[in-house]
């Protein structure tokens, strides 16, 4: 016989462990993959040597090879080079020199907000990391008594409401896509944002949105900042595609230098990324600013943010904000960035008009011509799951299950295969 204590030791050693062999984590369940980042590990898993990825919106070259910039390429000789370069921590709010480039190509040089010192800017990972740091800070710093709540265009990038939840916003859809004109629903999104609570944050896509690829035009940009100023919103500008939709850097900014030009002046919130606009996929490297009433309150805002920092990871690193700012600094470098920005926005145009021409060729029911339309990076095709599936599963062609397309997966050699594929889900299935 055990004496008692021996036998309680045992029992305080299963309860620590969980009840069955598989110990402390045998209860976690298996969490779905990623709606997005999943479709790679879907696509490295196929064996099929004719297999397609157009998941995730990372551009490819017409051979669909990653394209790292030349400009980049230089930038990092460069640094390499530096004598002067170390690996010491970067200040909590990051590079400062990327800090002031980044908010100056969103708002542009000598912008007087940035002249005024009344913009508090922080690097962080990429967008999603600008995007979690500003949701964090709007949920402990927006007003006392003011609703936490974060208006979210229907449809938008898939991490969008689990960012702003997970920091403790309330996330509400405005109207935004209508599937039958497969254009914006104006109407929609006026009426949906005129009942929002004073101080609510409004989510907006700079441009490019993303999955539709559907954006306001000018007149509806103006008609926006106006409904936004008289119901008191907080406008929180989302710009991951920054050059990428036009191929202009200044065009691509117009929505958000419409906003932040307004007298009042205007507050906002900006996530930059150059994720997609300068390649840096991997290197992490965006900037969050918060645009303020006076250059004091800025001072005080950025010291609020570096507390959401530090805590989280401490200070950002260092090499990909170091390309960024070499890149946008040097006045050859930069030259060179916009000549292969420009490039890149206009292979995916030639990919547009490709494909709409394979898909015209083969007669399929329906308008097609929002292939043309569309902006950005995305063909949002309004494809059903099921067709989505057998896309998949037929053809061997990976995307998300809304129908999104990244067109900058595509190369002139795959536009036909890829129409062929869009052809027979059509036909056979719903
Ligand atoms: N915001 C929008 C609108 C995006 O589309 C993406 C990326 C991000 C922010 C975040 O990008 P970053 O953190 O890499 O800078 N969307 C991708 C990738 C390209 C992804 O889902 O993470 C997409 O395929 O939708």
């Amino acid at each position: 016989m055990d004496s008692p204590n021996k036998r309680l030791a045992v029992l305080a050693r299963q309860c620590c462990a969980g009840a069955a062999d598989g110990g402390t984590w045998e209860h976690v369940q298996q969490a779905p993959p990623d709606p997005i980042i999943g479709v790679n590990d879907s696509y490295r898993a196929d064996t099929d040597p004719r297999k397609l990825n157009l998941g995730v919106g990372a551009y490819r070259t017409e051979e669909g090879k990653p394209y790292v910039l030349r400009a980049v390429r230089e930038a990092e000789a460069a640094l390499a080079a530096d004598p002067a370069a170390n690996k010491e921590y970067l200040p909590i709010a990051g590079l400062p020199e990327f800090c002031r480039l980044s908010r100056e190509l969103a708002l542009g040089p000598g912008h007087a907000a940035v002249r005024d010192g009344r913009v508090a800017t922080v690097q962080a990972l990429s967008g999603t990391g600008a995007l979690r740091v500003g949701a964090e800070f709007l949920a402990q710093h927006l007003p006392p008594g003011q609703p936490r709540v974060v208006y979210v265009p229907n449809p938008t990038w898939g991490n969008h409401k689990t960012i702003f939840g997970k920091a403790g916003m309330q996330v509400r859809e405005y109207r935004y896509f209508c599937p039958k004109t497969r254009g914006l629903d104006f109407a929609g999104m006026l009426a949906d944002l005129s009942s929002a609570p004073p101080g609510a944050v409004l989510l907006l896509h700079a441009c490019a949105h993303n999955p539709t690829g559907v954006d306001p035009t000018p007149e509806q940009w103006r008609q926006l900042l106006a409904l936004t100023q008289e119901k008191r919103l907080l406008p929180f500008f989302d710009s991951a595609y920054q050059g990428f939709a036009s191929g202009d850097l200044d065009a691509d900014a117009a929505s958000v230098r419409l906003f932040a030009s307004a007298p009042g002046p205007q507050e906002l919130v900006l996530a930059q990324s150059y994720a997609k606009n300068m390649g840096l996929y991997g290197e992490r490297a965006g900037a969050l600013s918060v645009v303020c009433k006076t250059k004091d309150v800025a001072g005080r805002v950025e010291s609020q943010l570096k507390l959401v920092i530090r805590p989280m990871y401490s200070n950002p690193p260092m090499h990909g904000a170091a390309i960024a700012a070499r890149v946008m600094s040097d006045p050859r470098l930069n030259a060179l960035w916009k000549e292969e920005l420009a490039g890149m926005a206009n292979r995916i145009k030639a990919m547009r008009q490709a494909l709409y021409a394979q898909l015209t060729a083969r007669q399929l029911p329906g308008d097609w011509s929002f292939v043309l339309k569309q902006i950005g990076m995305f063909s949002y095709t309004g494809l059903s799951k099921a067709q989505c599936e057998v896309l998949t599963a037929k053809w061997h062609i990976h995307l998300t299950m809304d129908g999104r397309i990244s067109m900058a997966g595509l190369s002139a050699a795959s536009c036909p295969y890829l129409a062929e594929a869009i052809a027979d889900v059509v036909a056979n299935v719903k």
